[in-house]
């Protein structure tokens, strides 16, 4: 280990491309690699000025406080409702994500799961590998993509990118957002319950946290109503999950295709019972290409914090230089 380096806490594991790059820069510490994590983090405190992290643990305000030295955050994914980053604002903390570089497969993905899901395709390929297509066809599907409405609930950057995707296969799309995306064509609506009794689609990508916490309910479930379908690629805090399965046991939605859940990787057993539904785990932007680039901007911000640069890509709640209050 050479003196000098910046030392990082390491809170789960990194994908294997970005390891040899931290281990060359940096001096790391795997929190999640320990047999007692509180006594080994009592040992680092110490010395840590920087903390990787891919949202499977919290860094929360009573974590950071651990750490007298902490100067940055860096969170390997666009979402980081897993930092406190308002905390780590108000401490002179710095927290990065990485935006841009997974826009286009995470829309990609979603439409892939928009059509699964509409279509029945996973259910369709069960059917052919059961050996039940020699014995009748597979049944017509409910469902179809066509004559319907796609309500987007956010449209941020990703957001666009699956609104691009829908309207070049000719459906309309309108959206809910706290307000009004600037330069955003599509009609949008301050009120969600209203979009959902005008839409057959709901495609959620809202960032998670305590904001959007269970904003899809039992009557937001009632407004899309007994032909609509609920995509979610946000978080799973987003929606509640128990009237998630009711409407869908009940009928009072047709179906669901989910990446993301209130629990994960632990996913209700009742959804992996359901025939009504995609389940997905959590694989939005978890291709090599697109998760080596998001690996390179964390490896990016770090560096660039170490060489006194500043952060590339600091998020809203930490903005970099920093505002004086
Ligand atoms: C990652 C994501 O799976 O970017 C996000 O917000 O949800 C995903 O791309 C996650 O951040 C773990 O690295």
């Amino acid at each position: 280990m050479a003196a000098g380096k910046m030392e990082l806490l390491q809170t789960g594991p990194v994908p294997p491309f970005v390891e040899p790059q931290l281990d060359e820069h940096f001096s790391v510490h795997k929190l999640h690699k320990a047999a007692d994590r509180d006594a080994f983090l009592k040992e680092v405190a110490p010395k840590i000025r920087g903390i990787i992290t891919f949202g499977a643990i919290p860094i929360d305000a009573a974590l950071m406080q651990k750490l007298p030295q902490l100067e940055i955050v860096s969170n390997m994914g666009v979402g980081y409702d897993s930092v406190d980053a308002r905390w780590a604002g108000e401490h002179g903390v710095v927290v990065t994500n990485t935006p841009g570089v997974l826009d286009e497969e995470v829309a990609d993905t979603t439409i892939g799961l928009l059509i699964s899901t509409v279509r029945e395709l996973p259910q369709a390929e069960r059917f052919l590998r059961a050996g039940k297509w020699l014995e009748k066809p597979y049944p017509l599907t409910a469902g179809t993509l066509r004559s319907r409405t796609i309500g987007i609930v956010g449209m941020g950057r990703i957001g666009k990118a699956i609104a691009r995707r829908i309207e070049a296969m000719g459906l309309p799309v309108v959206y809910h957002s706290r307000r009004p995306a600037p330069g955003v064509a599509y009609r949008h609506y301050a009120d969600l319950k209203a979009m959902a009794r005008d839409v057959d689609v709901l495609i959620l990508i809202v960032p998670g946290g305590s904001e959007t916490k269970n904003m899809i309910d039992r009557d937001v479930l009632e407004a899309l109503g007994p032909n609509g379908v609920l995509i979610n690629m946000a978080r799973g805090s987003v929606v509640d999950e128990p009237a998630l399965i009711d409407a869908l046991r009940n009928k009072k939605i047709l179906s669901a295709g989910l990446d993301v859940y209130a629990d994960e990787p632990r996913v209700p057993k009742e959804l992996i019972a359901m025939e009504n539904v995609v389940l997905l785990p959590h694989v939005g932007s978890a291709s090599v290409e697109t998760r080596r680039a998001m690996g390179q901007l964390v490896v990016d911000n770090l560096k660039s914090w170490a060489a006194g640069n500043g952060p590339i890509t600091p998020v809203p709640e930490t903005p970099w230089p920093p505002v004086e209050v």
